[in-house]
């Protein structure tokens, strides 16, 4: 795959439905007729689906359904989220992987992405299913300059960012039960993990894992998780472009992370609202201590659940799991 190969695929990208003619790409590149074609013979022998025009030219109907970063990043539209890519075909963890990178030094906006994990993870080192092919397995990693205490507001904000890009590729309508799930028809499609490199007062790097069912049927999960998972594929009867999502992804998680590094969370926890199941609603919260049970009332500015319990009581909420 060579550079004009990928410029030409990143100019088909651009085009969208428009056609765009042997000649006029022979001018554009600087190259022969001849070898358009065989560019575009090359993209199409790696899955990019091509389709040529009488007398118009060529013009993309889908990109190959992979992660590969020639694949992902030609579609970018992010200045910083997904500009450096660690792509691999099996790993144990790509939060494990992106950690490392991190300490490393890896700039912010690096992602590891991976087919899949032979351990992913959850909170509390809960397994995370994660099917080849079929997912979005990545770890962001980020630089902002904030106090650790406000780390876990970014699972919120890539809650957010999760959602929308849900709905802009697939019209499916998501909705966040808090802390870091995201749920289509009450089954989770997509799960939130922010961890944390950090000084006492400051924030080294957080590492956001983002688990995405996309394309799998019932029979791809794990038996264990197969009541509560759901993919997209399985909501909206069609499979998705992962690499479209992705894209979709990184652009409105750098909009968000933009947002909340001018205007703090306010404006987030508004949107966040917008999309929640949880608020409003009587839940029980297992914490690592206690299970509480009563009114979910709203969230903080930090991102921090309120419950309220029948003695009318308000607890502050952290870290739990929720049950509606
Ligand atoms: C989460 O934990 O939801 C965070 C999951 C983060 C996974 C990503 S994948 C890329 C990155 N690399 C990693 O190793 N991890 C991150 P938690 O709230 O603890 O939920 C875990 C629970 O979700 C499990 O105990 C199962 O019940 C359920 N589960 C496991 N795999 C699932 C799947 N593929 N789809 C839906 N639910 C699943």
């Amino acid at each position: 795959n060579t550079a004009i190969t990928n410029q030409l695929a990143r100019r088909l990208i651009k085009a969208g439905d428009a056609a765009i003619s042997g000649q006029q790409f022979a001018e554009e590149f600087g190259i022969s007729r001849t070898a358009v074609w065989k560019h575009i013979k090359e993209l199409q022998e790696e899955g990019y689906d091509i389709q040529s025009v009488k007398k118009k030219g060529y013009f993309l109907s889908a990109v190959p359904d992979s992660l590969k970063p020639e694949v992902v990043q030609p579609l970018l539209e992010t200045a910083v989220i997904g500009r450096n890519i660690n792509y691999h075909e099996t790993v144990t963890s790509t939060q494990i992987i992106a950690h490392q990178l991190a300490q490393d030094g890896a700039p912010g906006g690096t992602a590891v992405l991976a087919e899949t994990q032979t351990a992913g993870r959850g909170r509390l080192a809960r397994n995370w299913d994660s099917a080849a092919g079929k997912g979005i397995w990545m770890s962001i990693i980020l630089r902002p300059a904030i106090m650790p205490q406000r780390a876990p507001q970014f699972t919120l904000v890539t809650a957010v960012a999760v959602v929308q890009a849900i709905e802009e590729v697939t019209g499916l309508r998501p909705e966040i039960k808090w802390p870091n799930d995201v749920l289509l028809n009450g089954r989770k499609c997509t799960g939130i993990l922010t961890e944390l490199q950090a000084d006492m007062d400051s924030v080294q790097a957080l590492i956001i894992g983002i688990g995405l069912n996309a394309n799998q049927t019932q029979d791809d999960f794990d038996p264990a998780v197969r009541e509560v998972a759901t993919s997209l594929r399985m909501e909206g009867d069609k499979p998705v472009e992962r690499a479209v999502l992705v894209r979709s992804i990184f652009r409105h998680l750098e909009k968000y992370t933009d947002l909340y590094i001018e205007n703090g969370f306010a404006p987030l926890k508004v949107l966040w609202e917008s999309y929640s199941v949880t608020i409003g609603k009587r839940i029980r919260a297992r914490t690592a201590r206690e299970v509480l049970e009563g009114l979910a009332i709203g969230i903080t500015d930090d991102g921090v659940l309120e419950l309220k319990t029948d003695d009318g009581k308000i607890h502050t909420i952290y870290s739990a799991d929720i049950e509606l």
